[in-house]
Formats: C-alpha cells, sequence, structure tokens
C-alpha cells in the first residue's frame, strides 16, 4: 500500500484544497494529512476561522483523506514519515523547495496551486461592499 501525507490549515475549505488533495491521493492508495492545531496556526501567523475539531471533522468527510493527524510543529514531518511508513510527500507548489530534505526519507511532490482561489482572498472578498 502505496502512503502519502500531506499538510495544511485547511481553513475554509475550497477548490484549491480539494484540487490538491485529490491529486495527492492519486498518488498512492492511503492520504494521511497532517493537519495543523489552532496553536500551530498561532506560530504560522494564521488565524483559522474553524476550530482544529471542526476542520479535522471536514477533512475525514472528505472521500480522498484516510486520516487526519494533528500537525503541532515545524519539526514533525521527519517522524511522520517514518512512523507512518509515508511513500510520498506532498505539497502545493508556494512551498516548492522548502522540504527537500524529507527527499531522505519519501519521495516529495510539490503540485500546483490552484489559481485564483485562496482562505484569504475568500476573508477579503467577503468583506466587500
Ligand atoms: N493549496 C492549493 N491551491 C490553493 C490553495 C492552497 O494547492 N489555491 C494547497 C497548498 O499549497 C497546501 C494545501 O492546499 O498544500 C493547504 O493549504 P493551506 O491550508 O493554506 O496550508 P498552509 O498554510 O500552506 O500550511 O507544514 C506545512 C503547512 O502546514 C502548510
Amino acid at each position: 500500500m502505496k502512503k502519502v501525507i500531506t499538510y495544511g490549515t485547511y481553513d475554509l475549505l475550497h477548490s484549491g484544497h480539494i484540487n490538491l488533495l485529490r491529486r495527492a491521493k492519486e498518488l498512492g492508495d492511503y492520504l494521511v494529512v497532517g493537519l495543523s492545531t489552532d496553536e500551530f496556526n498561532a506560530l504560522k501567523e494564521k488565524k483559522a476561522y474553524h476550530s482544529y475539531e471542526d476542520r479535522k471533522m471536514i477533512l475525514e468527510a472528505i472521500r480522498y483523506v484516510d486520516e487526519v493527524i494533528p500537525e503541532h510543529n515545524w519539526e514533525q514531518k521527519v517522524q511522520d514519515v517514518i512512523d507512518n511508513e509515508i511513500d510520498i510527500f506532498v505539497m502545493g507548489d508556494d512551498w516548492e523547495g522548502h522540504f527537500d530534505f524529507l527527499k531522505e526519507y519519501c519521495e516529495v511532490v510539490y503540485l500546483p496551486r490552484t489559481a485564483g482561489i485562496s482562505t484569504t482572498k475568500i476573508k477579503k472578498d467577503l468583506l466587500q461592499p
């Protein structure tokens, strides 16, 4: 069984997230998502609208997602890859190069982001009169 992992905040779920999760799952048989906790989001200087529990429940309802684990910090990825016997690490290409250190442990794939959509854009657009 080929296992894939990806990470993110996944707040205010949108088509860019789904496109990423679908393509990540297509690379293997089992997709693990490392979901940023509310505390880690604070470290990333991100404030999610939905709580970790709600974002986890929403992700678990997506057909492409097989398991959700908490992402507490930047340092846990190597251990996650080892503990979960991961074959492929996937992220959107806005992260291109940032996680190449994982190439020692698994394949590293950066997928093209979906243009024109982001949680930040949604929040901004909703403020427009
Ligand atoms: N994404 C995408 N297209 C978009 C928006 C997001 O492909 N239009 C991808 C991102 O590249 C990322 C995933 O969707 O791979 C989740 O995006 P975020 O929730 O914004 O995640 P981020 O804050 O980038 O957290 O340790 C890694 C971090 O937790 C990544």
